[in-house]
């Protein structure tokens, strides 16, 4: 499989895992899981075709590793990334000292003002890696790179989660964490 093909299936189970399942008709259970024939049969009715070998291969190859499939491979999910509402029973951790945050210069007076919001996803979501953040970033224009205080933000008693994809995930990152 071409990679434009790989990104085009991935760009849909994005979408329909974490944001618009019933745009095919389909339910995901309470933890964000989807019934994987239901999903293939589904989506190839709205002309989104692929085999079980390609879904495979797009859940293997994908770079950020955003879906988990179940060990018989009936069931699958988005790591992350939701704004439907699941319960992804995410485990708390301990973060390391800094993470960073990529955004573009026009957020950067609301941000300053109210820190980091999650806005329409879940969890504010924060890298481990500079480089990560750059991309986060890039993906609306010029990136800007935010450094958190994660260390001294779970001291103080704010929870953070790590992704199976290892992201990390807060709900609210207020001002004074911010090093801007
Ligand atoms: C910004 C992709 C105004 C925030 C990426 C961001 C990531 C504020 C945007 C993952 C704000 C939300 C998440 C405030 C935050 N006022 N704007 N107070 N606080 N913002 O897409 O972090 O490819 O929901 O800076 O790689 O950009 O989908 O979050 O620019 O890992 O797997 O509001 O999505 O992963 O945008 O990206 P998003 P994000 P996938």
């Amino acid at each position: 499989m071409d990679q434009k093909r790989r990104k085009n299936i991935s760009k849909f189970l994005s979408l329909i895992l974490r944001h618009s399942p019933e745009t095919i008709g389909l339910q995901l259970d309470e933890q964000g899981w989807a019934d994987v024939p239901e999903l293939m049969g589904k989506a190839a009715r709205r002309g989104q075709r692929f085999n079980m070998e390609e879904l495979l291969e797009v859940v293997a190859e994908c770079e950020k590793q955003r879906f988990a499939l179940n060990e018989d491979h009936t069931r699958i999910r988005a790591n992350q990334g939701h704004s439907v509402n699941v319960e992804l029973a995410l485990e708390v951790a301990t973060p390391p000292e800094y993470l960073y945050h990529g955004t573009v210069g026009k957020f950067m007076q609301a941000i300053r003002e109210e820190g980091l919001l999650k806005m329409s996803r879940h969890h504010v979501h924060l890298s481990e890696q500079r480089d990560t953040a750059t991309a986060v970033g890039a993906r609306r224009g010029l990136p800007v790179i935010l450094t958190v205080h994660s260390g001294r933000m779970f001291r103080d008693g704010i929870p953070f989660f790590r992704s199976a994809n290892n992201v990390w995930l807060t709900d609210h990152v207020p001002v004074k964490y911010i090093a801007f």
